[in-house]
């Protein structure tokens, strides 16, 4: 093992090395577990097998249902109890630097999988922290600076459940539930994912035209006549879905990123759930409201406030690039647009005695936030094929002073997507913190995505729409280094990320 980790350690001596892990605990954690990234390759289709990136876990101490095989391309679902206290060590078996986020978790800043502390070939990070979430659906993904968006499309992402005890006593189907990773891709002729970061997709993000759930093509469930609690998470690069049933039934909205709705926000029946990357929702989807045998299929529907000409002619000022590229340049170019409609997962519901479902207690109210101590204000632009934050760009440990905000007092940041240059949605992304939306204002080009857009709850990811200015409000509990950027993979990777300082 000391021999490996030597030789491994020799290619990547020429690479970052991290800072020395802070310990959190003196004495042993609850749960030990190792993750690795390493290439490897699958068979998805019929024909040759798809080279991809993996994640593999093991549990080295403590339960060992904390990690459960996820299949397909998928990494495995880490499965974790809130106050238990975890070590997580991550290998990076990849040629090129990589580091784990655990994206909506509360996190002591060398936890949360900044890129400063990617590790090269070979190398190895260890993570501790104390699961501070309430239940609800996360995920985890690297985090290496200008590789993220290749290195989760060729694979590396996995979800994370957080639970509670006191789950059961809510009214939520313990035994009955289905996490949907929703992903989009390109695939080639040879059955082999095609990630290339062209001028186009530099500005739109990587969109492919073939649907991932569960790392697995043509997703299908056979589904009991009762409710489910259902855990939908996009972790495309870029696509943005606008989630319906395809028997035009509602959706009935119980979580969203970080954690379920209060009593008084939910449960939200909407028509359809429009998430963009890197967002969650949780339904509780009653399948005995169907007939038994009945096929249903979530779909996403398509919507037009986004599409590649509109952007063009938002920027050039008339409707020369829709004539020109006939409308739909991404369309055109790339077998693949932003708004296009997509079939997602189908679901057959079985035959059986209908099971109803209690009464669904969800948590009490929270108090709305105090007076802000202190008042951030970002506005978003996208110009020269690179996003900006403030005008700024990513800097690894550098951030100004409007990036500055004091530890443990209330906090509101307001973000507008107003800046000069193309006008495009934007999925902004705030590590360290569980916010919530205070207010949304303008984003004219949102009608056919706003009746979808959640807002309730706590969240850690929210879609700016051109024109928009939103409100969020939290108490940072972490103090240090920790980063917001847009979650549109190739926006970040090209620079749309800054630092911000808790403290
Ligand atoms: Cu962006």
């Amino acid at each position: 093992m000391l021999t490996r980790r030597q030789f491994l350690g020799a290619t990547a001596a020429a690479l970052a090395v991290p800072l020395p892990v802070r310990r959190a605990f003196a004495d042993e954690p609850d749960l030990v577990l190792q993750l690795a990234a390493e290439p490897g390759s699958i068979p998805l289709w019929k024909g040759p097998q798809t080279q991809v990136l993996r994640y593999g876990a093991a549990v080295l101490r403590g339960r060992a249902d904390a990690v459960k095989p996820a299949g397909g391309v998928l990494g495995p679902t880490l499965e974790l109890k809130r106050g238990e206290r975890v070590r997580i060590h991550f290998r990076n078996r990849l040629r090129n630097p990589s580091i784990i986020h655990w994206h909506g978790m509360l996190v002591p800043d060398q936890a949360d999988g900044h890129p400063r502390f990617a590790v090269g070939a070979g190398g190895e990070y260890v993570y501790e922290f104390t699961v501070r979430n309430p239940a609800g659906t996360y995920l985890y993904h690297p985090h290496p600076h200008g590789m993220t968006g290749a290195q989760v499309y060729y694979g590396l992402a996995g979800v994370l459940i957080v639970r509670e005890p006191d789950e059961q006593a809510r009214g939520l189907p313990a035994d009955h539930e289905l996490a949907l990773v929703i992903q989009d891709r390109r695939v080639g002729a040879d059955n082999q994912f095609v990630f290339q970061r062209t001028m186009m997709d530099r500005m739109t993000g990587v969109l492919g035209d073939r649907v991932l759930v569960n790392g697995m093509p043509d997703a299908a469930f056979k589904v009991s006549p009762r409710p489910y609690r259902l855990r939908l998470a996009n972790v495309s690069n870029a696509r943005i879905y606008k989630l319906a049933w395809s028997d035009g039934r509602p959706m009935r909205v119980i979580a969203t990123d970080n954690g379920l709705l209060s009593s008084a926000e939910g449960p939200k029946e909407v028509p359809y759930v429009t998430l963009a990357p890197f967002e969650r929702v949780e339904l509780l989807e009653d399948f005995g409201e169907r007939r038994s045998g009945a096929e249903i299929a979530l779909v996403s529907r398509a919507f037009s406030s986004m599409s590649m000409a509109d952007m063009m002619e938002g920027m050039m000022g008339g409707g020369m690039m829709g004539n020109m590229m006939g409308g739909r340049m991404g369309g055109g170019m790339m077998g693949a647009d932003q708004g296009q409609e997509l079939p997602i997962a189908r679901f057959m519901v079985g035959s059986g005695t209908r099971v109803r479902g209690g009464p669904l207690a969800l948590p009490d109210p929270v108090p709305p936030p105090e007076r802000p101590a202190a008042e951030l204000h970002t506005q978003i632009s996208f110009r020269h094929m690179r996003g900006f934050l403030n005008g700024r760009t990513f800097d690894m440990t550098g951030f100004a002073d409007d990036e500055r905000m004091p530890l443990g007092r209330p906090v509101a940041w307001t973000f507008t997507n107003d800046g000069p240059g193309m006008a495009m949605p934007h999925p902004m992304h705030v590590h360290g913190v569980r916010f919530r939306i205070l207010e949304r204002r303008g984003g004219e080009a949102a009608d056919d995505l706003r009746e979808g857009i959640v807002s309730a709850g706590f969240k850690d990811t929210f879609m700016i729409m051109p024109g928009e200015r939103i409100r969020l409000a939290f108490t940072p509990t972490e103090s240090g280094l920790f980063m917001y950027h847009c979650h549109n993979l190739e926006h970040e990777d090209g620079g749309m990320m800054r630092n911000f300082h808790v403290g």
